[in-house]
Protein backbone atom coordinates (compact mmCIF):
# COMPACT_ATOMS: atom_id res chain seq x y z
CA UNK A 1 0.00 0.00 0.00
CA UNK A 2 1.54 3.39 -1.18
CA UNK A 3 1.30 6.63 1.20
CA UNK A 4 1.98 10.01 0.65
CA UNK A 5 5.47 10.99 2.14
CA UNK A 6 5.81 13.75 4.37
CA UNK A 7 7.71 15.74 1.06
CA UNK A 8 4.71 15.44 -0.77
CA UNK A 9 2.19 15.67 1.68
CA UNK A 10 2.81 19.15 2.61
CA UNK A 11 2.99 20.69 -1.21
CA UNK A 12 -0.38 18.64 -1.87
CA UNK A 13 -2.02 19.86 1.45
CA UNK A 14 -0.85 23.78 -0.09
CA UNK A 15 -2.43 23.14 -2.95
CA UNK A 16 -6.12 21.26 -1.37
CA UNK A 17 -6.36 24.83 0.65
CA UNK A 18 -5.52 26.85 -2.36
CA UNK A 19 -8.49 24.82 -4.64
CA UNK A 20 -11.14 24.49 -1.66
CA UNK A 21 -10.05 28.66 -1.17
CA UNK A 22 -11.00 29.30 -5.12
CA UNK A 23 -14.12 27.03 -5.41
CA UNK A 24 -15.65 28.82 -2.22
CA UNK A 25 -15.11 32.06 -2.98
CA UNK A 26 -16.02 31.36 -6.98
CA UNK A 27 -19.77 32.26 -7.45
CA UNK A 28 -22.65 31.35 -9.71
CA UNK A 29 -24.55 34.34 -10.64
CA UNK A 30 -27.79 33.59 -11.84
CA UNK A 31 -29.57 35.65 -14.54
CA UNK A 32 -33.19 35.66 -16.32
CA UNK A 33 -33.26 38.56 -18.75
CA UNK A 34 -35.97 38.47 -21.81
CA UNK A 35 -35.34 40.76 -24.77
CA UNK A 36 -38.49 42.75 -26.01
CA UNK A 37 -39.05 46.17 -27.51
CA UNK A 38 -39.52 49.26 -25.68
CA UNK A 39 -39.17 53.18 -26.60
CA UNK A 40 -36.17 55.50 -25.51
CA UNK A 41 -34.80 58.43 -26.44
CA UNK A 42 -31.15 57.45 -26.82
CA UNK A 43 -30.53 60.36 -28.65
CA UNK A 44 -33.26 62.62 -27.35
CA UNK A 45 -35.48 61.35 -30.48
CA UNK A 46 -38.18 58.33 -29.41
CA UNK A 47 -37.25 55.18 -31.49
CA UNK A 48 -38.42 51.75 -30.46
CA UNK A 49 -35.04 49.94 -29.03
CA UNK A 50 -34.35 46.21 -28.08
CA UNK A 51 -33.96 46.85 -23.92
CA UNK A 52 -33.54 43.86 -21.68
CA UNK A 53 -35.59 43.75 -18.87
CA UNK A 54 -37.29 47.21 -19.67
CA UNK A 55 -33.53 48.61 -19.65
CA UNK A 56 -31.75 50.11 -22.12
CA UNK A 57 -28.42 49.77 -22.29
CA UNK A 58 -28.87 46.13 -20.82
CA UNK A 59 -28.05 45.46 -17.22
CA UNK A 60 -24.81 45.21 -15.74
CA UNK A 61 -23.52 42.10 -14.69
CA UNK A 62 -20.84 41.74 -11.97
CA UNK A 63 -18.51 39.06 -11.31
CA UNK A 64 -14.96 37.66 -10.40
CA UNK A 65 -12.52 35.67 -12.03
CA UNK A 66 -13.86 32.29 -11.45
CA UNK A 67 -17.10 33.39 -11.17
CA UNK A 68 -19.66 30.98 -13.65
CA UNK A 69 -22.18 33.02 -15.26
CA UNK A 70 -25.66 31.95 -16.20
CA UNK A 71 -28.50 34.02 -18.48
CA UNK A 72 -31.61 32.50 -19.22
CA UNK A 73 -32.35 34.57 -22.65
CA UNK A 74 -35.28 34.95 -23.59
CA UNK A 75 -36.24 36.47 -27.00
CA UNK A 76 -39.74 38.37 -27.04
CA UNK A 77 -39.44 40.22 -29.90
CA UNK A 78 -41.57 39.42 -32.94
CA UNK A 79 -39.95 38.51 -35.57
CA UNK A 80 -36.21 39.19 -34.97
CA UNK A 81 -33.48 36.13 -33.89
CA UNK A 82 -31.23 37.39 -31.06
CA UNK A 83 -28.44 36.06 -29.15
CA UNK A 84 -25.73 38.23 -26.89
CA UNK A 85 -22.32 38.35 -27.85
CA UNK A 86 -19.95 38.11 -24.73
CA UNK A 87 -17.23 40.51 -26.02
CA UNK A 88 -13.68 40.04 -24.12
CA UNK A 89 -14.90 36.98 -22.48
CA UNK A 90 -12.71 34.01 -24.16
CA UNK A 91 -14.89 31.20 -23.23
CA UNK A 92 -12.33 28.25 -22.63
CA UNK A 93 -14.19 24.81 -22.83
CA UNK A 94 -17.78 26.78 -23.81
CA UNK A 95 -17.25 27.80 -27.33
CA UNK A 96 -21.23 27.65 -27.72
CA UNK A 97 -21.75 30.27 -25.16
CA UNK A 98 -20.14 32.98 -27.59
CA UNK A 99 -23.10 34.58 -29.08
CA UNK A 100 -21.66 35.13 -32.23
CA UNK A 101 -24.93 34.30 -34.39
CA UNK A 102 -24.06 31.96 -37.12
CA UNK A 103 -20.74 31.49 -35.92
CA UNK A 104 -20.74 29.49 -32.71
CA UNK A 105 -24.73 29.51 -32.26
CA UNK A 106 -27.93 29.70 -34.28
CA UNK A 107 -29.86 32.70 -33.37
CA UNK A 108 -33.17 32.23 -30.42
CA UNK A 109 -35.54 32.53 -32.52
CA UNK A 110 -38.97 34.51 -31.26
CA UNK A 111 -40.93 32.80 -28.26
CA UNK A 112 -37.69 30.56 -27.57
CA UNK A 113 -35.26 30.94 -24.70
CA UNK A 114 -31.59 29.60 -24.55
CA UNK A 115 -29.15 29.52 -21.34
CA UNK A 116 -25.96 30.99 -21.27
CA UNK A 117 -23.64 29.37 -19.18
CA UNK A 118 -19.90 30.28 -18.65
CA UNK A 119 -17.06 30.87 -16.27
CA UNK A 120 -15.77 34.09 -16.41
CA UNK A 121 -11.35 33.55 -17.03
CA UNK A 122 -9.81 36.86 -16.39
CA UNK A 123 -10.84 40.41 -14.83
CA UNK A 124 -11.41 43.09 -17.67
CA UNK A 125 -10.11 46.04 -17.55
CA UNK A 126 -13.15 48.27 -17.10
CA UNK A 127 -14.35 45.89 -14.25
CA UNK A 128 -11.60 47.00 -12.17
CA UNK A 129 -13.51 49.64 -10.02
CU1 LIG B 1 -16.19 39.94 -29.76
Amino acid sequence: MASLKPALALPCGILLCFLVQVSLAAKVRHHKWAVEYMFWSPDCVEHVVMGINGQFPGPTIRATAGDTIVVELTNKLYTEGVVIHWHGIRQFGTPWADGTASISQCAINPRETFIYRFKVDKMLPDSKS
